[in-house]
């Protein structure tokens, strides 16, 4: 039977990382009394952090599904990861809940990835709670966090909570709503007289509590405002709607690891936050009408459901997280995939305990649960019943910043690599691998170094293959800047049938973007028709082999207008040699450079370091070209060599204390600065020397 709608609550658990998001989920598991014993980050023993990968690195890695029933209602958890090259997945997390639990330090209050994932949750409008967490650690300070929070997120943010003790005398928590004190032993809370310590601040915030609850409706507001107090049920009326609307973002008190603060925690969850059925109608594309469509989410209505996980289970293979939107899916039927065009058998499906599964014969609508080796399906796509195809918008993923070129440790793991990435990409869609034919060279782009180091890593241990991680070649392309013209001569006549050719050529820049250009100019027969086209294919051989620096040659113009030949030496060959002989020696009298790829690229930094990071792009022969001061962050924008931002990753994060962030797409190419084209001509020639040797 599926969970009625009503008493159902998803919750998506986001933060930075290291702030307690998994040790919270497992207190609140354990509260919720699913599980017999509280795990733990340093045991390896958690319910959503089962990975091998993540119980060595003591760090969530992927998103992971963990539900706990409490006061007659079924409640989702999704934990998410906080580190910031795995934070996609917080984002595709807050795709399938109603409202958001955000966990802060409450020695580092917030940090980058809470204001990432705070404007992931503004993003989709999800109601919120945040957690302050880890009350028990030397220097812990509620207040100071709060102080933070209202300063850096943006809100209606006021405490529920104060708390009772300090660090490692952190025990329980005032209510502010309902003004009692609660006080942990042995994992059990029970209530107790307000201490005399806290009883001021308590009446302080209970006051700020009072007033945020008033201002989320005029009449009340009027009504606080001329009797400076508020009834009690009409304050906690007023509170739980502004809580559900996301009009109001409470701030509760934790200790994860104690399980102090779940049980306050897990009633908010099910008393303020909304069920699927608040969402309204889901809005996505009527397949066959080819148009925006909305759908009610009933259980009866057409089944819809949305990918937004996929992991490899070592036993089972693939496994589709997803989360039904509307209708109800059942198990033992076939579904659609509109956007692959495929039929997917959604045989056996199941609630999630982490990575345990408890198999279901259905899911209802707001329901999240896994589905077996789909065989197309991948994350971000939609399921839908296939008389009534329906396309919710597909997950974005954010762009990869990152790219290193892979070389294999052992020759002939080529396609074992391939196939490697391929798999991982459907695991972690900020993935992404090709081959670039300009550098020969296999990339691998990501988030960031971690993410690709760890990509790496995951490739030895699941499939085996090991392979080394270089900077990307630059792709230089060379051109000439002059004109010049010259004589090319193949001539090759001792003993049997000799080899004849003879070329004049001249060649010109075009402008940039111009390509190549072939111009026949021959009067009279000084090279016969016949033999016109193996002097441009000698010239286009040569060319695309590079000449300064064996980079592909552009922008250039080579005309042909005199020549000679030999009525029984001539050839093909002799001629496309001779072409090439001949465009080597013009070429380099023409003025060659060298080009090289520059960069669009976009920094947002906070305010205090755009001088620094504007200093930075400039001595990486950097061209600002706009600055916007937003508040606090500042956004630059530039344009840069691609040669000097391969390395900007690790310097932006420790100029900006890891609070900056950058994209960058390829623009233009530029001419070569000649005291580094001088460099790079020598590391080839070099390069070309040490090749021919082997
Ligand atoms: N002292 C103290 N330590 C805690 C508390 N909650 C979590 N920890 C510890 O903090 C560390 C990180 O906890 P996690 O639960 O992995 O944090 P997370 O937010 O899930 O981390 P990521 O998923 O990697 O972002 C672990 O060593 C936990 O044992 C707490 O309330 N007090
Ligand atoms: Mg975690």
């Amino acid at each position: 039977m599926a969970i009625e709608i009503g008493k159902l609550r998803n919750v998506g658990v986001v933060g930075h990382g290291g702030v307690g998001k998994t040790s919270l989920v497992e207190s609140l598991l354990f509260t919720a009394g699913g599980l017999t014993r509280l795990g733990k980050i340093d045991d390896g023993t958690t319910t959503t952090d089962f990975d091998p990968d993540e119980i060595k690195r003591k760090i969530s890695i992927n998103t992971a599904v963990a539900y706990g029933d409490w006061k007659g209602h079924r409640v989702n958890l999704v934990d998410t990861p906080g580190y910031g090259d795995f934070i996609a997945d917080a984002r595709a997390a807050l795709r399938v809940v109603e409202a958001a639990v955000v966990v802060v330090d409450a020695v580092a209050g917030v940090q980058v990835q809470t204001e990432k994932v705070w404007k992931y949750a503004s993003e989709y409008e999800l109601p919120r709670a945040i957690v302050v967490n880890r009350l028990d650690r030397e220097r812990a300070d509620f207040f100071r966090t709060l102080d933070s929070l209202t300063r850096r997120l943006k809100g209606r943010i006021v405490p529920l909570h104060v708390p009772v003790g300090e660090e490692a005398g952190f025990k329980g928590y005032v209510d502010l709503a309902k003004m009692k004190a609660f006080v942990y032993a042995d994992g059990k809370s029970s209530e107790t007289e307000i201490p005399a310590d806290v009883a001021d601040r308590a009446r302080e915030w209970r006051e700020k509590l009072v007033e945020a609850a008033a201002e989320t409706d005029d009449d009340l507001l009027a009504k606080y405002l001329e009797e400076g107090a508020l009834d009690e049920p009409s304050m906690l009326k007023a509170l739980k709607s502004g809580i559900g609307r996301g009009t109001i973002v409470p701030v509760l008190c934790a200790c994860a690891t104690k399980t102090i603060g779940s049980h306050p925690l897990l009633d908010m969850i099910v008393q303020e936050f909304p069920s699927p059925a608040e969402r309204g109608e889901i809005v996505g594309t009527d397949v066959k009408a080819r148009q925006a469509a909305t759908r009610a989410i009933e259980a009866k209505a057409p089944a819809v459901a949305l990918v937004f996980k996929t992991l490899q289970d070592p036993h089972i293979g693939k496994l589709s997280l997803f989360r039904v939107m509307s209708g109800t899916v059942k198990a033992d039927t076939t579904l659609l995939n509109p956007a692959r065009g495929a039929k997917e058998r959604m045989g056996h499906i199941a609630w999630l305990q982490g990575k345990t599964q408890k198999a279901v014969a259905d899911l209802g609508p707001g329901e999240i649960g896994v589905a077996q080796k789909l065989k197309e399906t991948q994350t971000g796509d939609t399921l839908c019943e296939e008389a009534q195809p329906f396309e919710l918008p597909r997950i974005v993923f954010p762009e990869s910043a990152i790219s290193f070129a892979i070389q294999p440790k052992s020759r002939g793991d080529e396609d074992k690599i391939s196939n490697a990435l391929a798999r991982i990409a459907e695991e972690d869609p900020t993935v992404h691998h090709h081959f670039d034919p300009e550098t020969k060279q296999l990339l691998i782009s990501g988030v960031g170094n971690l993410h690709v180091e760890m990509t790496v890593e995951r490739m030895k241990r699941k499939y085996n293959v090991d392979v080394t991680l270089l900077p990307p070649r630059i792709p230089y392309k060379e051109t000439v800047k002059g004109r010049a013209e010259g004589q090319g001569k193949y001539k090759k006549q001792t003993g049997g049938r000799g080899q004849y050719g003879d070329t004049w050529l001249r060649v010109e820049p075009l402008t940039r973007g111009g390509g190549f250009e072939f111009v026949d100019d021959i009067f009279g027969g000084a090279v016969p028709r016949n033999f016109i086209p193996s002097v441009e294919k000698g010239v286009r051989d040569c060319m695309k082999k590079g000449i300064l620096a064996g980079y592909p040659i552009v922008d250039m113009k080579v005309t042909l207008y005199d020549g000679s030949y030999h009525d029984v030496d001539s050839s093909d060959m002799a001629f496309q040699i001779a072409a090439s002989m001949g465009l080597q020696k013009v070429f380099m009298d023409a003025h060659p450079v060298l080009l090289e790829p520059v960069m669009n690229v976009e920094v947002t930094t906070p305010a205090e370091h755009a001088g620094d990071v504007i200093g930075d792009l400039n001595s990486r022969r950097g061209r600002i070209v706009g600055m916007e001061p937003a508040g606090e962050t500042a956004v630059v924008r530039a344009s840069a060599p691609m040669a000097e931002m391969l390395t900007y990753e690790p310097s932006l994060r420790s100029m900006t204390g890891g609070r900056g962030a950058y994209s960058m797409e390829f623009s233009h190419y530029e001419e070569v600065p000649s005291f580094i084209a001088d460099k790079v001509v020598k590391e080839a020639k070099t390069e070309k020397e040490r090749a021919e040797k082997h």
